[in-house]
């Protein structure tokens, strides 16, 4: 079973990651994981925070000669941003000038966290609820990401829309309706994706977003987004539905539900198939020379809670950023008076930053249930067992059958 663990504050010296129990032999290199470090750092209408942090990975265990060798794989990504927060952040004592937090944002973990923690100052609870920990994230999806493509396995992801911006092409529509050539492989939707400042498909929708966030930031305000996420050359059988927690699109929603900020997610046609019949929902069967498919995928690629062979899709949804420059109404824990939200600087949107985010997520969420299935101390044995269980699956359910 791989397992990964985070640390680090966002304006402590660095995040780390130790990432556990991927085969031995997989090659990986450093540029791979600065790569889509790089990636997560884009998009318009981040703060200059941004500007900041230029993250890259020091693997600090785990990797020799450029592949894995079986050992937990550990890696710092440093907060450049730390030089400016010394006193702040200082590791042993408070220095009579670093004042403390008393005024909570609404929709942050502020609150909640001080309430649980025990804290006499919100930078407590700010420090380590702030999405620079998705950074982390993204190099242990990374590593995950890496060994899927070994067995032709590809993510991806794209925004749909920002605010109340959507685009009039429906491309979602087209993933579901399972059209071959709505998806060629998901890294190819990013690659789309990637090329716009925005991670959206369709220019046109682009300056209308544009317009909007500029309106928003004059307002003092924040915008959420939807994104979708798409893996493609996903074998039959990862997940079960022996057991509750072992279904895939269970595990795929704990997972996408722990990126902050995440307040919804669904997996195919998911909410709108809930409006329809089970005739306009479920997916013919066909079989041919490749094996068996679907004729669409309402599924989102999941029935019974294991893959079936099409692309798995997952549409989210992210709130606005809590940290608003016209800032709510909230109280000062010191005196229990109303005053208006804390505010330093913010991201008027992270969407596109949220949906590379997901990647990660998904491709970390596959990358277990692929292990749990084929196992494999070395990439070969897992290369072994995938081949085999691919080779015999389909002529087996043909025998078993036949009539
Ligand atoms: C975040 C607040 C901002 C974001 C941060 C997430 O940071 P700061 O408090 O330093 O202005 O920039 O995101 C990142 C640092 C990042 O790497 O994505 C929050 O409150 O969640």
């Amino acid at each position: 079973m791989i397992r990964f663990l985070t640390a680090g504050e966002s304006h402590g010296k660095s995040l780390v990651t130790i990432i556990d129990g991927f085969p031995s032999n997989l090659p990986i290199s450093l540029d791979y994981i600065n790569f889509h470090l790089k990636r997560r750092q884009q998009g318009y209408g981040r703060s200059t925070r941004m500007k900041i942090e230029s993250d890259a990975a020091n693997i600090l265990s785990g990797i020799r000669f450029g592949k894995t060798i079986g050992s937990p794989i550990s890696i710092l990504i440093e907060n450049k941003d730390w030089v400016n927060w010394i006193e702040e952040m200082d590791l042993e004592k408070k220095s009579k000038e670093t004042p403390r937090v008393t005024i909570p944002r609404p929709g942050h973990a502020d609150l909640v966290g001080s309430t649980k923690y025990n804290f006499n100052d919100i930078r407590n609870s700010i420090e380590r609820s702030s999405a620079r920990e998705t950074a982390a994230r993204v190099a242990a999806g990374t590593v995950a990401r890496k060994f899927l493509e070994h067995f032709g396995i590809s993510i991806g992801s794209y925004v749909e829309s920002i605010g109340d911006v959507y685009s009039s092409k429906k491309f979602f529509n087209s993933l579901l309706a399972n059209k071959k050539t709505a998806i060629e492989s998901g890294w190819s939707i990013s690659l789309k994706a990637d090329k716009s400042i925005l991670r959206l498909l369709d220019k046109s929708q682009g300056e209308n977003i544009v317009k909007k966030l500029k309106s928003i930031k004059k307002n003092g305000d924040t915008v959420g987004g939807t994104f979708i996420t798409i893996a493609t050359g996903i074998p039959v059988g990862l997940g079960s539905f022996m057991q509750y927690d072992q279904r895939l699109d269970a595990d795929i929603a704990f997972y996408f539900m722990s990126i902050n900020a995440v307040k919804g997610i669904e997996i195919g046609s998911g909410f709108s198939s809930a409006e329809k019949t089970g005739s306009q929902v479920h997916d013919e069967i066909i079989f041919n020379k490749e094996g068996f498919s679907r004729s669409s995928n309402n599924a989102g690629g999941i029935e019974g809670g294991i893959s079936n062979g099409s692309p798995i899709i997952v549409r989210s949804a992210m709130k606005p950023i809590s940290t608003l420059a016209k800032p709510l109404n909230t109280l000062d824990l010191g005196t229990m008076k109303k005053v208006s939200a804390r505010y330093e600087r913010s991201d008027i949107t992270a969407v596109p930053a949220c949906a590379v985010i997901s990647e990660s997520m998904l491709a970390w969420v596959l990358a277990k249930h692929f292990l749990v299935k084929f196992g494999g101390d070395s990439i070969q044995e897992t290369k072994d067992n995938f081949d085999n269980y691919n080779n015999k699956s389909i002529k087996r359910i043909r025998t078993n059958f036949r009539k």
